[in-house]
């Protein structure tokens, strides 16, 4: 994929802010500091395009972003920070359902976990959601260059288990500090928008 454009189109916290439905969009959940955003700078080839940090819980809006003028990479805030209130852990999670429950052009939601750690229960939660949703379940399992090679496997067999996944093919591995995957990645959504148009 040529990235001939990219930029943060939106920034949104509720229903009435989001940009229009005329793009495809594909967006990226999972706990703070997994390292989404890092993700989509990856992707996207830009170092800091997405605000990144080593604390968790620094997304904490919906981040629309433009790709091409075609499509868009969506970044939501994380999950599961422990050092916030409930109040506030309970308006975030109203901001992500609302997004994924609502949007009508949302044709992927992926969610990433760290390949070190088993997923937690909310991870568990929300990857049966997003299933519910009728997404078709993709996880990324992100930080890989934080582990040997040979761990991999023993890793990503965990995350298949926690998770319930009846196959591991649908877990893919990345790094966005070596950015080895990302050419992989982008042939796997081009089929995702390419097949979208087709079934429409
Ligand atoms: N080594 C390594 N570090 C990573 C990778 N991805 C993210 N990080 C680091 O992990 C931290 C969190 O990354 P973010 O991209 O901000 O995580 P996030 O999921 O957007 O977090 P929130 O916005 O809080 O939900 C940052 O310090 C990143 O540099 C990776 O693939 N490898
Ligand atoms: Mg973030």
């Amino acid at each position: 994929m040529k990235i001939k454009k990219s930029e943060l189109e939106r920034v949104a916290v509720k229903k009435e802010q989001y940009p229009n439905e005329d793009k495809v969009e594909i967006a990226f959940a999972g706990r703070s500091n997994v390292g989404k955003s890092s993700f989509i700078n990856a992707m996207l080839r830009r170092k800091n395009l997405a605000r990144t940090s080593s604390t968790p819980g620094k997304t904490r809006t919906i981040n629309f972003y433009n790709v091409n003028d075609k499509f868009r990479l969506v970044d939501l805030p994380g999950y599961g920070y422990a050092r916030v209130s409930k109040t506030e852990k309970e308006k975030w999670a109203g901001i992500i359902n609302e997004y994924l429950e609502t949007r009508e052009n949302l044709i992927e939601a992926i969610l990433l976990v760290d390949i070190r750690h088993e997923p937690t229960d909310l991870d568990k939660q929300m990857y049966e959601y997003i299933l519910d949703l009728g997404f078709s379940g993709i996880v990324i399992a992100t930080k890989k260059d934080k582990i040997k090679k040979s761990q991999e496997n023993k890793q990503v067999d965990a995350i298949a288990k926690k998770l319930e996944m009846p196959s591991k093919d649908n877990i893919i591995t990345f790094s966005s500090e070596k950015k080895d995957m990302v050419d992989e990645m982008w042939y796997i959504f081009n089929d995702m928008i390419k097949f979208h148009k087709e079934s429409e």
